[in-house]
């Protein structure tokens, strides 16, 4: 298993660093920061898709899987930042879109212009079913001018793709392969467990349709005909599935390495809660037991029928961690070692979305023209046209937006946070005079308590290989587990408040010694008074 003692870090190309100054994050803004990865101490980078696409979403909606976007830079260029991250010992891990294309990919024209054999690329219906896209709307759109619709599971210029066609994944296949020639190590799947769609699509009103498409047990044979066919002859390649509304039960078969379908997977119940009756588009704290179960419940059931989970608290789709769980006015730096220690230190591979190692925050727009991405402007003119004030709906959108993490990467103090001389294509957080990787460098210590964490995963085979056992269920401000393998233990414990608390320690773990902690704490007793927001690994050899 090669994958077990990585790490991953997560570019959004378009708001990493623009060096043409066009406003736009490019390829070799990522080449020019190797550097700072490598001291960081990642394995890999998960960029983003950098492919040709009209940017109804950013580049999910791919009109040419195999060429690189001349706004973000060319073949060669991309070419080159493989080569040199390789010397640097970094894998490049690529999105891969492969359940839609934009409706501008010549698929999607040459069926629209009538060509059968195109028209069978897609999911075409005479009548619609009631399935709600996931970003809002019925998910049919009128197919061209004919009496036809075709399925978009997002946005209406996103096609779904017909995996029920062997020619469709025959070309998606060669496309992966494409890139694997290149010399590319990992494979991010999007929304994979969607792809798999019957002959016959049903309505199904409840939960806007979502079990008629999720989870299929056909999306597994496509996951072992895809790993057979591309990524399964190099076993250094890491494949990362993300995993829309998707289930443990499902997790465990996509994973268990003997089925070969993929390394691990990203799901994302645990940021669900703090959705109001699963609504993501409203406003409410965090349910902490409910993270907790979560945690605990995908980590031990991961863990006992060998399945692999990624681990993350923040992407590109979501706000940052550190606006929802802690409280960030008072206890930032603290409340950002104690998240990153809680999965760092857990059974899975981390992930580190770019900006996350240096404490980064949402941007705090204060107008409703600050947010582009489609997503939020759809969900406020819906909760506008549902009752709501121009005030209430601008609040939902603040703290849900997916443009909370797409902000410009934070480099310094000066004009764009050192992004780019031009105004960027979104604009920059209005933290970025106070957080900055410059200032953070010089006299912060969220990063280097990063760099710690990620060596730790190397050294000890606990973190990177142990199995997990859940700890002090019953508290409602500590989340805590027990790593073992069979060279030693490993107690972390994690208060996730701004509040003391007091929690007792297992008798064996008295003897041990204290691994890594933010409050640099050094002796250990019976019980262990947690300071806010502390984190606190004790290690107990074999
Ligand atoms: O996201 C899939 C997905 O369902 C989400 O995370 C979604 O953006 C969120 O739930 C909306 O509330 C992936 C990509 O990560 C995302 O950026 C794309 O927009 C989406 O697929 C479509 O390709
Ligand atoms: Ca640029």
């Amino acid at each position: 298993m090669t994958f077990k003692d990585k790490v991953v870090y997560q570019i959004y190309p378009k708001s990493f660093l623009d060096t043409n100054n066009d406003g736009v994050g490019d390829l070799e803004g990522i080449r020019q920061k190797l550097p700072y990865l490598a001291d960081l101490g990642v394995d890999m980078i998960w960029m983003n898709p950098f492919y040709p696409s009209p940017q109804k979403d950013n580049g999910y909606d791919i009109s040419d899987y195999t060429a690189v976007d001349a706004r973000f830079g060319t073949m060669a260029e991309f070419e080159k930042l493989v080569q040199e991250a390789q010397t640097y010992g970094i894998g490049i891990m690529l999105d891969m879109v492969l359940n839609h294309v934009s409706i501008e990919h010549e698929w999607f024209q040459k069926a629209l212009a009538g060509d059968k054999k195109y028209q069978d690329y897609f999911i075409l219906r005479d009548e619609p079913t009631d399935w709600v896209s996931k970003f809002g709307g019925n998910a049919w759109e009128k197919f061209g001018d004919t009496d036809k619709y075709y399925l978009h599971l997002f946005d209406k210029t996103q096609a779904d793709l017909n995996w029920r066609n062997p020619q469709v994944r025959k070309e998606l296949f060669e496309v992966v392969n494409f890139w694997k020639n290149k010399g590319v190590k990992g494979f991010r799947l999007d929304v994979i467990n969607v792809i798999g769609k019957d002959e016959i699509l049903q309505n199904n009103s409840e939960n806007e349709g979502k079990a008629e498409y999720t989870d299929k047990p056909i999306t597994h044979d496509y996951l072992q005909e895809l790993n057979r066919q591309t990524f399964g002859s190099d076993e250094s390649i890491i494949t990362v599935g993300e995993m829309s509304s998707t289930s443990i039960e499902n997790c465990i078969l996509y994973t268990q390495p003997e089925r070969k379908e993929l390394s691990m997977v990203f799901n994302f119940h645990h940021l669900k809660v703090d959705y109001e009756d699963g609504q993501k588009w409203t406003k409410t704290d965090f349910d902490f037991m409910k993270l907790k179960e979560l945690l605990h419940s995908w980590g031990k059931e991961m863990s006992d029928n060998s399945g692999w989970n990624a681990l993350f608290w923040n992407n590109h789709d979501q706000p940052r961690a550190l606006n929802r769980f802690i409280d960030v006015e008072n206890y930032r730096v603290e409340g950002a070692k104690m998240l990153a220690a809680a999965i760092h230190l857990n059974r899975g591979t981390p992930y580190i979305y770019m900006g996350e190692e240096i404490g980064m925050i949402d941007p705090d727009f204060a107008r409703m023209d600050n947010y582009v991405d489609v997503e939020c402007l759809n969900a406020f003119d819906n909760l506008f046209a549902n009752g709501k004030s121009h005030e209430e709906a601008f609040e939902i959108v603040k703290t849900k937006s997916r443009d909370n993490s797409r902000v410009p990467m934070q480099w310094d103090d000066s004009t764009n946070a050192g992004f780019s001389q031009t105004a960027p294509w979104l604009s920059v957080g209005k933290s970025y005079k106070e957080i900055n990787v410059k200032k953070e460098l010089a006299q912060g210590d969220i990063h280097s308590f990063y760099k710690k964490l990620i060596a730790l995963r190397k050294q000890y085979s606990v973190i990177s290989e142990g199995d997990y056992q859940p700890y002090l269920e019953a508290d409602e401000q500590v989340y805590a587990y027990i790593r073992e393998d069979s060279t030693a233990k490993v107690l972390v414990v994690n208060n996730f408040y701004g509040k003391e608390r007091t929690v007792s320690i297992p008798k064996e773990f008295r003897t041990g010694n204290v691994l890594i902690s933010n409050y640099n704490k050094k002796e250990l007793s019976s019980t262990v008074d947690l300071a806010p927001y502390e984190t606190l690994a004790i290690y107990l050899g074999k």
